[in-house]
């Protein structure tokens, strides 16, 4: 059965369902989401108004959303064990690692690069606050910034090691989750740790076009925005 993937081409989040469905090989066709997540066709489907989502048949409401959550619904419906271990131990791992990503990680690398891909900012954020003058945004901005380096390093000591996510020989739908979110980190002043740079190697390299293929759109638009500002 195909999978309908509502996506936006430069986003990260979206990143990775994108390589996750040709990694797992299965059947889907992706439409842009770009200018229609606030419609209410979108809506009456999707009440989060967020990518990426997916359409499928056999889905209790037909649609879902959020990135970890789909790989896991997917690789359970398919029985996906090298991208999602059965092993409880190793799965244990692999949600671990997605839940403090998404928990903990990405809203520091959100207001890290948002701001400079020109990406809104949640309700709150500096960023999005409009009574604040361009010096107190850049000075939140730094702040999370600065802040990455320690859930970076929880990964790599913790979860990473020299290997995937999950202890398995090829990527997890973590790693999968972790490399996507790093492209975006080439857009902060802190320099990528090497680690992180030797470990998107790997998991590009197992994964190839798969990977490679779907994050030429994420990395073109960094390209683009580091060319202005530069
Ligand atoms: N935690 C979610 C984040 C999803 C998200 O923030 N999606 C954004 C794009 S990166 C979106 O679709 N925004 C459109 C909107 O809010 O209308 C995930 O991992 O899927």
């Amino acid at each position: 059965m195909t999978t309908h993937l509502h996506m936006l081409p430069p986003s990260v989040n979206n990143l990775t369902v994108r390589v996750f469905l040709r990694a797992a090989g299965l059947p889907f066709n992706e439409e842009n989401a770009w200018g229609k997540t606030r419609s209410p066709e979108f809506m009456a489907k999707i009440p989060a108004h967020l990518t990426p989502a997916i359409e499928h048949k056999d889905h209790p409401r037909g649609a879902m959303w959020e990135s970890c959550a789909i790989m896991m619904y997917l690789a359970n419906k398919h029985h996906l064990e090298n991208l999602y271990p059965t092993d409880p131990g190793r799965r244990a791992l692999v949600d671990s690692a997605n839940f403090y990503l998404t928990g903990t990680l990405y809203p520091l690398i959100a207001r890290t690069t948002y701001p400079r891909l020109g990406f809104p900012g949640y309700a709150g954020e500096a960023h999005a606050e409009k009574d604040l003058s361009a010096p107190q945004k850049e000075s939140a901005r730094k702040a999370a910034e600065l802040a990455v380096a320690e859930p970076l390093e929880v990964f790599r000591s913790y979860f990473v090691r020299d290997g995937f996510i999950g202890d398995g020989a090829s990527p997890s739908i973590a790693d999968i989750r972790l490399a996507a979110t790093l492209e975006f980190l080439a857009l902060s002043d802190t320099p990528l740790p090497a680690w992180c740079k030797g470990y998107v190697g790997r998991v590009e390299e197992k994964l190839g076009k798969a990977y490679s293929e779907p994050a030429a759109d994420v990395r073109g638009m960094v390209a683009q925005v580091k060319q202005k500002s530069a």
